[in-house]
């Protein structure tokens, strides 16, 4: 069966396409001819990627999943989290890096943690996925592969960031292969 990922962000499908993709059809929104701009106003992972399936769900009657993640800074109370992608007031990813980078200052406490939340709405029913991967925000940006938050992110048991590691690399190790993998088991068991 075919199921459509309600997101607008190119690298997001890229991954998902490269974790799960060669066992089950995903479409893009852009396949569906959708252009639209999804309502995200919600304070949770779990309410904002509920609304992406809501509102696929509701405007084409299409089973479909949505993925809402972000980077939970510890020492700054859980921020940038639901805001991540426009913690600066923009979607300008220098200016929301510099800006995290600035509040978090010379203070030695820089664990952080990426969460994926995904909501799959299939058949008329409701699931959700996570996952999750702990690691430590550095002072300064290293490499360039990956999208948004990757440059100062390293995975506890690595030494370098998701933005040095591969698409393969990370893929193994991230929050989102960890949730996709979980909805990927389940899409097994149908
Ligand atoms: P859609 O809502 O269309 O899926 P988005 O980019 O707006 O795309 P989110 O609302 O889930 O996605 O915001 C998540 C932000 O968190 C994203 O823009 C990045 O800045 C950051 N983020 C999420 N996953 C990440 C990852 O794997 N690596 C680095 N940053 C990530």
């Amino acid at each position: 069966f075919e199921l459509v990922f309600a997101t607008n962000n190119k690298h997001k499908l890229e991954e998902v396409q490269a974790i799960i993709g060669d066992r089950f059809h995903i479409k893009s929104l852009s396949d569906i001819g959708c252009s639209d701009d999804i309502p995200e106003t919600g304070v949770t992972f779990e309410e904002n990627a509920q609304q992406k399936t809501d509102y696929l769900v509701k405007r084409y009657g299409l089973d479909c999943f949505g993925d809402d993640s972000g980077l939970e800074v510890t020492s700054l109370g859980g921020e940038p989290g639901v805001y991540s992608a426009r913690y600066s007031g923009t979607r300008d990813m220098e200016r929301n890096i510099d800006l995290l980078l600035e509040r978090l200052g010379d203070t030695p406490d820089r664990k952080a943690r990426f969460r994926t939340v995904i909501s799959l709405y299939l058949n008329g029913q409701q699931y959700f996925f996570e996952g999750t991967i702990e690691g430590h925000i550095l002072d300064a940006r290293r490499g360039d592969g990956g999208f948004g938050y990757d440059p100062i992110f390293v995975p506890d048991g690595y030494d370098r960031t998701f933005a040095e590691m591969s698409l393969e690399e990370k893929n193994k190790i991230s929050h989102r292969a960890v949730a996709v993998e979980k909805l990927a088991a389940f899409l097994n068991t149908l």
